[in-house]
């Protein structure tokens, strides 16, 4: 009766023991340092964002998650649209990354690249905030990565070195940057534009140049890159997309944190992201606009369009909406649509 005790007994201490040995090898699974991608890095909102995320998850971890930033997505070479197969393959770690980028692989994401969906940024958060939004997330989630809050880079507005636009007739054979979704070059060709679709990276050399006329970003990214010295004398904003952030943490990693630990990063993503977004409509939301102002003390011509002007974009660009609709999904867009009618302004 003794022995059999003391086996038991053994038996229990090596059961213990086996899960004291898991138990630490999830603890030493840590790495010394996480992997974040971001496109573009500190001064911008978006690389803020990936900052503030970082810093706040170092912070509140008391250093047992360090992340380091890669702005200009130089873990993959600066191709964005190979941001998302990296972070599920774990050659990313983690991601503060435009649904313009990932929407290669994610064609839901989309959504928010269909022209005039969003007439203001009430319908972005009726979106990003609401019942889509959470759809989107579990979209993400099914694809491989886990999301964990939303950011925004935010409208883009076009810019070019020819002339002012006001209607489609004035971007006639403009050759202009377009990102990574197939979508912008179906909207930029029914502009009447010559549309050439390249990274961020390559788009900074083609402007110099005047390989390329113009491209679309959100006006931050103007005055912080000085956009005037590269020739892009013409600014028009139309509001014809705007695209959110999305922060995000390959699946393994994920698994790898404790449920404290994720919680912490999960609380640090919302807050990074709820600080980036007005930081990001900084200067455009105010009635004055004090943005447009900095542009236009740059010696840029700033034109925004009126309503009936606008209706022209509008119309050329529906048959490419209609299109898309059917890709990102019939219920995931009048989802969205009626979102966007309920909203509060
Ligand atoms: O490439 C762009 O234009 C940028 C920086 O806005 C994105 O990554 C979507």
């Amino acid at each position: 009766m003794k022995s059999r005790r003391t086996l038991l007994g053994l038996l229990a201490a090596a059961a213990a023991l086996g899960t004291f040995s898991v138990a630490a090898t999830a603890q030493t699974a840590y790495k010394a340092e996480y992997r974040m991608s971001l496109v573009l890095g500190p001064p911008t909102p978006w690389g803020q964002a990936g900052k503030v995320w970082a810093d706040l998850v170092k912070e509140r971890t008391q250093g047992r998650i360090n992340i380091k930033l890669y702005p200009g997505v130089s873990l993959i070479q600066g191709d964005q649209t190979r941001e998302f197969s990296a972070l599920r393959q774990g050659v990313i770690d983690m991601a503060v990354g435009s649904t313009i980028n990932w929407s290669p692989q994610v064609k839901e994401l989309n959504l928010f690249s269909l022209p005039f969906l969003m007439p203001d940024y009430a319908a972005i958060d009726a979106l990003t905030q609401g019942e889509v939004g959470k759809k989107i997330f579990q979209t993400l989630d099914k694809s491989g990565v886990v999301p964990l809050a939303w950011g925004e880079n935010g409208y883009r507005e076009v810019t070019n070195s020819k002339r002012p636009i006001k209607s489609p007739d004035d971007m006639k054979g403009m050759k202009m940057r377009v990102v990574g979704s197939p979508i912008f070059a179906d909207m930029f060709s029914a502009f009447g534009a010559n549309p050439t679709q390249m990274s961020w990276a390559d788009a900074q050399p083609a402007l110099s140049s005047g390989a390329v006329d113009g491209q679309e970003n959100p006006l931050f990214l103007f005055t912080i890159l000085k956009m005037h010295t590269v020739g892009q004398k013409f600014v028009t904003t139309w509001g014809y997309v705007a695209d959110p952030l999305v922060f995000v943490v390959n699946k393994e990693i994920w698994k790898s944190w404790t449920p404290a630990d994720q919680a912490i990063v999960r609380q640090a993503a919302l807050d990074a992201g709820k600080q980036e977004i007005a930081v990001a409509r900084k200067g455009l939301v105010e009635a004055d606009k004090p943005l447009l102002k900095d542009i236009a003390a740059m010696g840029v011509t700033v034109t925004q369009l009126s309503a009936t002007e606008r209706e022209a974009f509008v119309k050329v660009t529906r048959p490419v909406y209609d299109k898309w609709k059917v890709t990102v999904g019939a219920d995931l867009v009048n989802a969205a649509e009626k979102a966007i009618a309920a909203r509060k302004k």
